[in-house]
């Protein structure tokens, strides 16, 4: 598409050069820009898609940075990427060095709060536009939240506390009826319902018509259901709700309509309390593809415009995610007291199949991961198995449920922690870093990380026996290729597995560094150095046996994670060996206390010494302070 307008937009002010009837235009560039980008470097596509109009909308009405605008999730701001300088720099979408997927306030002025776990816009928002008013300053505030945003307790606690303090934010309901799935819950069927049309006035109407064709008593009936009537005007105004709890409610309106869209912001903006402006939008708007299938496009790798089809490589293993899903099935198949949870995420968790083989027994309970750990807690109370299955990342919002309703009752509950250790392009929002510290803070908690996918089985199936909380936690992407044993084994808590025995130094490695450190290892053995390599298989307990064993008769140890080196596994080792007064030294691998930017893991593995060739030139590097005590010296690349 040529494009008449889109490469003359550096900023918001160069959109408001564009004459008013031109809009639409502009709609139609930045969707074939958005789509032709994102074709080839992957990212979110559907809700971006869906938000084209209410982007320019806003960013025509407003007057950003000035103004702030507060994305919620932030995958839908693509657009207001674009038209905010960024459009050149697109092309670069979460790569390594290019620009985040998400708002980041260090990447734009126009980036008013950093944002990708759902459901913050409006607490931030509301802290703006109160800092706002105590400085005597004079812009407008406006939060973009999804319908499956609401379905969150920070949203919502943020709309309680809006409602109250009155505050001038103009809070912008995207409702698409679609979280990554379709969305669910009671608020959802509420919007639902306004967006459909069962309005009071039409209800009334044909309620009043059937009670007074009731012969002889249909008038005095009629005066009675009034008052019911009236009683339940509440839940079908549209808005009521909202106009209950201290907002002005505008809408619903079309958010695909730029005319409506401005002419209703213009209208509202001036408010001088909290509104909440109903548009309704459809995701995956204008690429017919991501419209019919707008799970499918959410996000995407590569594609083909053209058929939609996605570049994939074929896997050569099936996904840790595919295999949780599996297994879980399998173990509910013998099992009627395991149950599964997940706080919106059925298909990234890989419950889709549990859902369908066992509908009583799943639960999707919105965006809503606090929620989730605590009815787990519940359904655990009352002797169920309960599987709540939450990335890594997601789980540390529920962290005092973890804590005070998890493990003071030392309920049976077991944590499935998908996407744990570096994730990628999504960045450090979504990097699943610290779940082996806050887990294993906790009394009680058993913490497992596999090696394989093999072993994610039987972890699921000793998690499932234990009587107390147990988590696991394993990584995105593709397992290693190992065959499934077809029974389940029990795994001894705390019971590490000595995979090679080398007689220098002993790895002890975690989960995903296991096959490293075994190829690292043998790489190692040729340099001279023979390393005795130990699968950890437990963050909690930790097998301070076999641990305290090895220390004392290795040259050194070396702990390999995936995860934050504060207070981690390796932490954890050196602090165990020290408490038992074993002295020895420890070269720690593990991903440094700092900020981990986005890219594709393999290079940030890279970066951080996590791949093979880092492995063994750290230990390499360690292992010149040591004079070694096999025959077999080690002979550094230099004395060769
Ligand atoms: C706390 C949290 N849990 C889960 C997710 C994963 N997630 C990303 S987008 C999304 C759905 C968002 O839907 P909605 O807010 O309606 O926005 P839309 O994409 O429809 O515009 C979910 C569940 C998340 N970002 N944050």
């Amino acid at each position: 598409m040529e494009y008449q307008y889109l490469t003359r937009i550096d900023s918001p002010a160069d959109l408001k050069k564009v004459p008013r009837e031109a809009l639409p235009q502009v709609a139609a560039e930045l969707r074939d820009y958005l789509i032709s980008v994102v074709s080839k470097v992957g990212g979110h596509l559907a809700s971006s898609l869906g938000a084209v109009e209410l982007t320019l909308a806003l960013h025509y009405t407003f007057d950003a940075p000035r103004d702030k605008i507060v994305w919620d999730v932030g995958h839908q701001a693509y657009g207001h990427k674009i038209l905010t300088g960024r459009r050149d720099r697109f092309p670069t979408l979460r790569q390594y060095g290019g620009i985040s997927g998400f708002p980041v306030r260090a990447e734009s002025p126009y980036d008013t709060f950093n944002v990708a776990h759902a459901c913050t816009a409006i607490s931030g928002a509301l802290g703006m536009a109160v800092a706002r008013d105590l400085k005597g300053e004079n812009f407008h505030v406006v939060a973009v939240v999804g319908d499956a945003g609401l379905t969150g307790g920070v949203a919502l606690e943020g709309i309680n506390n809006l409602g109250t303090l009155q505050k001038k934010v103009l809070v912008i309901l995207n409702d698409n009826e679609m979280s990554i799935s379709p969305n669910v819950g009671a608020i959802a069927g509420y919007l639902n319902r306004i967006v459909h049309g069962q309005s009071y006035h039409r209800l009334t109407h044909e309620a009043e018509k059937m009670i007074l064709s009731v012969p002889r008593i249909g008038p005095r009936l009629l005066r009675i259901s009034r008052d019911l009537l009236d009683s339940a005007k509440t839940l079908l105004i549209p808005g009521m709700v909202f106009e209950e709890l201290g907002f002005e409610y505008v809408g619903p309106i079309n958010g695909h309509s730029v005319d409506e869209l401005l002419d209703v912001l213009a209208k509202v903006k001036d408010n001088p309390g909290p509104t909440l402006l109903h548009v309704v939008t459809q995701k995956g708007k204008g690429y017919p593809h991501a419209e019919k299938l707008p799970m499918k496009y959410h996000g995407v790798t590569q594609f083909d415009v053209s058929t939609g089809a996605f570049h994939k490589a074929p896997a050569k293993a099936p996904s840790y995610t595919s295999v949780f899903g599996k297994t879980v099935c399998e173990l509910a198949e013998k099992d009627p007291r395991i149950v599964a949870i997940t706080a919106a995420m059925c298909e990234g968790t890989g419950l889709d199949e549990f859902s369908k083989k066992f509908p009583r027994r799943f639960f999707d309970v919105g965006i809503a991961e606090q929620h989730a750990v605590d009815f787990a807690a519940g359904l655990a109370c009352e002797g169920m198995r309960p599987v709540a299955a939450i990335y890594s990342t997601f789980l540390q919002r529920a962290y005092d449920q973890l804590a005070h309703d998890i493990c003071l009752m030392h309920l049976p509950v077991t944590l499935a922690l998908d996407r744990a250790g570096i994730v990628g392009a999504d960045g450090p929002t979504h990097h699943g870093l610290y779940d082996l510290v806050y887990l294993s803070a906790l009394p009680g908690m058993v913490v497992m990380a596999p090696k394989d996918e093999n072993e994610l089985r039987h972890m699921l199936y000793t998690a499932l026996s234990i009587d107390g909380p147990a988590a696991v936690r394993y990584p995105r992407g593709n397992g290693i290729g190992v065959p499934l044993d077809p029974e389940f084994k029990q795994l001894e808590i705390g019971k590490a597995e000595i995979l090679h025995d080398g007689g220098d130094i002993a790895i002890l490695a975690l989960g995903t560094m296991v096959y490293p450190c075994l190829e690292a290892a043998q790489r190692l053995e040729a340099m001279g150095i023979r390393a005795t390599v130990i699968n950890a298989r437990f963050m909690k307990p930790l097998d301070e046996e076999l641990f305290s064993v090895l220390a004392s008769e290795k040259q050194f140890l070396v702990t390999a994670e995936e995860g934050t080196e504060a207070g981690g596994f390796g932490a954890q080792v050196a602090a165990m060996l020290h408490d038992r007064r074993v002295p020895t030294s420890i070269l720690r691998i593990a991903v440094p206390d700092r900020i981990i930017p986005h890219g594709a893991p393999n290079l940030l593995h890279a970066k951080y010494g996590l791949d093979v060739e880092g492995i063994v030139e750290k230990i390499k590097n360690y292992a010149e302070e040591f004079p070694l005590r096999s025959e077999t010296r080690y002979r550094s690349a230099h004395q060769s």
